[in-house]
């Protein structure tokens, strides 16, 4: 095997192998999974079970970050409206897809 075709497979295993980051969609399909009572919006508990699928190392902190970064109305749920910011806050933490 030529030394130039060998490289080139081993940065394709590499690249398949490389931490791939969820996209903004992926990540609302994601959280409204865990609206496990179905009531269209994300409760700590809620949210706490999403960030440990993500893999958060405390996810019971986290939820109360994300809470408080997106529950505009201070009612301790992330409604449809306020998801959308849920995710940004998400997507900057930089969780990748296992
Ligand atoms: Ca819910
Ligand atoms: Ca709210």
């Amino acid at each position: 095997m030529e030394k130039g075709t060998d490289r080139r497979l081993v940065r394709k295993l590499c690249d398949r192998r490389a931490p791939v980051p969820y996209t903004q969609e992926q990540l609302r399909g994601m959280f409204w999974r865990y609206d496990t009572n179905k009531d269209g919006k994300l409760s700590r508990k809620e949210l706490k079970d999403a960030f440990n699928y993500l893999g958060a190392s405390i996810p019971g902190w986290r939820a109360h970050r994300a809470l408080h970064h997106a529950d505009d109305n201070g009612d301790g749920y992330i409604s449809e409206e306020e998801v959308d910011e849920l995710i940004n806050y998400a997507v900057k933490l930089g969780y990748v897809v296992k």
